[in-house]
């Protein structure tokens, strides 16, 4: 296995939050002042999500704050736009500063919000950056000729639930719009997939967790898979791993609120060349394994698959 399941999984459930949800699932994890932060989404009651935040010392044991960390607005362009709830976070830092994109729902459809927070203690809201039918977008913690980089996952009949990538002076203005990957037909993520984590640096490119969706008698199976981007322009998809990195197999994976889930928005390289690898597990509970950053580079190098 190239993902090593941490043995107390699942890390984080409902019944570690002080106030009332439904799931803890889909994180982000950064390391800000040599400890993990994670803003975790969880469906409330009403069947509408909101962010939670938890601090972990080792990135396994994590402490829910008493409060959500962010609900729908309630004022504002955001108001209209997050109505229905807030989802999937992702997060980087860039100067000085980390950066929030998430999803935010409404009668309008899913759009992705950008917020900003100095210290995980407030957050404020930047700007809405895409318009509707738009899921799991990450930026790259790095900038490329000036210019901030996202891949994002539009959805349109003709070319359903694919990868592009898009530019920035700003964070606000995106553009150069670019499609990058594709679901592969009669493969393990042939009907969607979507960015996970954002994308980690490595000597022979950025890698990219992705997820990839395929449709069974019995409902759809959400995967893991790793593609790698080159180090100078990130459209260049170099090579996309062919076979999934990690699938649904533990109990907590198979049955939860959504059946057959495992989903990525976070993962932490360490100093050692591992990286703590972030994923929902059945969108209910939060899990994490540890893999070898140049192993998952080498899975995308050995046995790749076509991009496009
Ligand atoms: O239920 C599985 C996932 O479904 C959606 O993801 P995607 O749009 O990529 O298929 C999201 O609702 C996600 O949060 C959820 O985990």
């Amino acid at each position: 296995m190239i993902i090593d399941r941490y043995p107390y999984n699942p890390i984080l459930t409902k019944e570690d939050v002080p106030y009332p949800v439904a799931t803890v699932h889909n994180a982000a994890v950064i390391k800000y002042q040599d400890k993990y932060v994670m803003i975790f989404r969880s469906h409330t009651m009403n069947g509408r999500s909101i962010l939670g935040k938890a601090v972990s010392e080792d990135g396994y044991n994590f402490e829910v704050d008493k409060k959500p960390f962010m609900v729908p607005a309630v004022n504002g362009i955001f108001k209209e736009y997050e109505s229905y709830g807030v989802e999937d976070p992702r997060i980087v830092f860039m100067d000085g500063e980390f950066l929030i994109t998430y999803s935010a729902y409404s009668r309008h459809g899913v759009r992705i919000g950008l917020a900003k927070t100095k210290d995980f203690e407030s957050v404020e809201r930047f700007s809405l950056i895409t318009e509707s039918d738009y899921r799991n977008v990450v930026i790259f913690p790095e900038k490329f000729d000036g210019l901030y980089a996202r891949l994002d996952r539009p959805h349109s009949e003709i070319s359903p639930w694919s990868v592009w990538i898009s530019y920035s002076p700003d964070l606000k203005y995106w553009g150069e719009s670019l499609l990058i990957m594709r679901p592969m037909q009669y493969h393990w993520d042939e009907m969607k997939i979507g960015p996970g984590a954002p994308p980690m640096k490595t000597p022979r490119g950025w890698l990219h967790i992705y997820h990839g969706v395929f449709p069974t008698m019995d409902g759809c199976v959400y995967r893991l898979g790793a593609a790698l981007h080159h180090l100078d322009d990130p459209s260049k998809v170099i090579a996309v791993g062919d076979d999934w990195i990690l699938q649904p197999e533990e109990e907590y994976e198979i049955t939860g609120y959504v059946h057959n889930v495992v989903f990525c928005c976070g993962a932490v390289p360490e100093d050692d060349g591992s990286v703590k690898i972030y994923w929902g597990g059945a969108d209910k509970v939060m899990c994490v394994g540890t893999a070898n950053l140049e192993a998952l580079v080498d899975h995308c190098l050995d046995n790749p698959r076509q991009a496009l």
